[in-house]
């Protein structure tokens, strides 16, 4: 391996690194990048900016991790992250790792430090084997040697971020590389766009036959709905796939909106009923992970059940439970072949179903509706929410985000969703953090006003990255659950500390909004919240609602406090 210069004749136009990458990532259609920098990638963000580009720049890798990969999932193109070497690349590592998790196309591109040196760990700046760490926690690794190799590297991360199960791909580039040169014109020849990066995966039409059969003899079908059949973008064929069958159908919690919360056979608020009862489950872009309880227990009854499962990666099928009719393919090709396939066909016995399980639906959300009026001395997260949600009702194209535990659990289940891909939250991990992040990128990559709605712990991870969206003058409104605590702020603190459940109750969220730039403002009641949300959506400001929540109204660990873990030894 060499990485010297190229021998050049002298009087022809050169290049370098650093533009090869430019040029090869506008080539490969990427506009925004996301980042933070310093040596050895400083020039990557000035040059990419003086071409008319836009780079975010954040206060932590992580967070602009998290923005490129939400840019990502919104957009079906690979986000683009740029971090220095060593720290830099382990803070973003975080979020390609959790793009990788979540299934969201993303590029993490770091600068690293001399191959020899760090390869003999003779102690270079920053020194870290970057690509051998990258490798078990996105879909490839790679590192670039020579800069004729950059177009190769770029169009095959970008396949590798797209194609198949979308996921994290990692790029290393050596400081050298950035100022390597070689001619213009050999440089330009080395760079290509990809064709037809993410190609559709076409069921056999045997497997259809075989699902469609499965359906056609169901008495008690469900649809669920997952956060891949979201990013697929086929949502009219999605739409029209729930309206010819008749099927019910339930979102995974980022698949809310793919078909609006609002329809007729919108079974979400059924969900114990129709995961119990259902004798066939179609699976669409959703792993029975956790998040399903592993397709099996109580959670899932104890009515027979068969599952057809949509999905682009073949081994997802039978990863937990027996898949009868497994549909390999893309969301699209899958749906659209199941369709052909069910022509005509609307089962009576289903109609019935279908309309045992739209009354349960509706009986619960009357339910739920009447908590959502009821006032309380403090704000709880039931009124706080629904007065969010009347706002919002009315802005149906605004992208919400959430993190949080019961700031997250609540939200979901009391926040409609009427679009595709509005609403993005802690995915796969349930993961703090992505709070900022994401709310960035939804701003930027929809052009639209985005909603956060944090637990004022989530909120922490962060906080910091407020500025950031203050700085670009974002149309964010951060809505700080403000219950000074994970998960309650009421805990009883030991008489030698603090407890480890609770923040400084005397934290004035409104207040760091304005320190860092942009509007703040405090609220104690439903009324005040509204007001204060509506304003800041019509003024386009960039503001935080601290609003305040009675410290006692949360539970531990939201609604998976099933999987916490607790002592039962020395207990009184
Ligand atoms: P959720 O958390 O919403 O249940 P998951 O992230 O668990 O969703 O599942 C998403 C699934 O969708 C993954 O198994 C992934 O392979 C699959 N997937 C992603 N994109 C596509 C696509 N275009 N076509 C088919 N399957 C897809
Ligand atoms: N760290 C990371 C990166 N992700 C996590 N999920 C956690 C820690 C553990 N955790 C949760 O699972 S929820 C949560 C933590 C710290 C915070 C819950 O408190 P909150 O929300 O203030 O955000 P509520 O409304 O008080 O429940
Ligand atoms: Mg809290």
């Amino acid at each position: 391996m060499s990485n010297a210069p190229a021998v050049v004749p002298e009087g022809v136009e050169l290049t370098d690194g650093f533009h090869l990458l430019m040029d090869a990532l506008e080539l490969n259609g990427i506009t925004n990048i996301y980042g933070l920098l310093g040596i050895p990638v400083t020039e990557i963000g000035r040059m990419w900016q003086a071409r008319g580009n836009k780079f975010y720049s954040f206060r932590n890798e992580q967070n602009a991790g998290y923005a490129a990969s939400v840019a990502g999932y919104l957009t079906k193109k690979p986000g683009v992250c740029v971090t220095v070497s060593a720290p830099g690349f382990l803070n973003g590592l975080t979020a390609l790792a959790n793009a990788t998790t979540n299934c969201f196309p993303m590029i993490l591109i770091s600068g690293s430090s001399e191959r020899e040196i760090v390869d003999l760990q003779q102690g270079d700046y920053e020194e870290m084997d970057q690509l051998n760490i990258a490798r078990p926690h996105c879909k490839a690794s790679y590192r670039i040697n020579r800069p004729e190799d950059i177009g190769v590297a770029v169009v095959r991360a970008v396949r590798t971020a797209l194609s198949g199960r979308p996921g994290g791909v990692y790029l290393d580039i050596p400081a050298r590389l950035f100022s390597t040169v070689m001619a213009a014109d050999e440089g330009k020849k080395s760079l290509w766009a990809p064709v037809d990066p993410a190609p559709a995966q076409i069921p056999a039409p045997s497997a259809v036959q075989r699902a469609a059969e499965l359906i056609k003899n169901a008495k008690k079908p469900l649809i669920l709905f997952g956060k891949g059949a979201a990013y697929a973008q086929c949502d009219a064929d999605i739409l029209a796939f729930v309206e010819e069958t008749g099927i019910p159908f339930t979102p995974m919690s980022m698949a809310k909106g793919l078909v609006s919360d609002l329809h007729p056979q919108c079974a979400a608020a059924a969900r114990s009923l129709v995961l119990q009862e259902s004798d066939v489950v179609i699976l669409v872009g959703a792993r029975l992970n956790w998040l399903l309880a592993h397709g099996k227990g109580k959670t899932w009854g104890v009515a027979p059940k068969k599952f057809v499962q949509i999905d682009i990666q073949a081994n997802e099928i039978d990863s937990n439970v027996k898949i009868e009719a497994p549909l390999v393919g893309d969301v699209q090709s899958c749906i659209n072949a199941l369709r052909a396939e069910l022509k005509g066909y609307k089962s009576a016995d289903q109609a019935a179903w279908a309309s045992s399980v739209a009354e349960k639906h509706n009986s619960t959300r009357a339910k739920l509706a009447s908590k959502l009026s009821t006032a309380t001395p403090v704000m709880n997260y039931h009124n706080s929410l629904g007065a969010i949600r009347d706002v919002l009702k009315n802005y149906p194209d605004i992208c919400l985000v959430n993190e949080g535990a019961n700031a997250l659990d609540n939200a979901r289940m009391v926040i409609d969703q009427y679009l595709p891909r509005k609403r993005v939250d802690t995915g796969t991990w349930g993961v703090m953090g992505i709070g900022m992040g994401s709310a960035a990128a939804a701003a930027v990559e929809t052009g639209k006003p985005v909603v956060a709605i944090c637990g004022d712990s989530a909120f922490g991870f962060s906080a910091m990255e407020y500025e950031t969206l203050t700085r670009y003058n974002l149309p964010v409104t951060v809505i700080v659950m403000n219950n000074g605590g994970i998960y309650r702020g009421d805990e009883a603190s030991p008489d030698h500390q603090f407890s480890c459940m609770l923040f400084n109750p005397n934290t004035r969220y409104d207040q760091l909004s304005i320190a860092l730039g942009g509007e703040g403002v405090r609220v104690n009641t439903p009324e005040e919240l509204a007001k204060a949300l509506e304003d800041s959506i019509k003024s386009g400001k960039t503001t935080i609602i601290d609003a305040i929540i009675d410290p006692a109204a949360g539970v531990e660990s939201g609604r998976i406090g099933n999987l916490n873990i607790v002592s039962t030894i020395g207990k009184k």
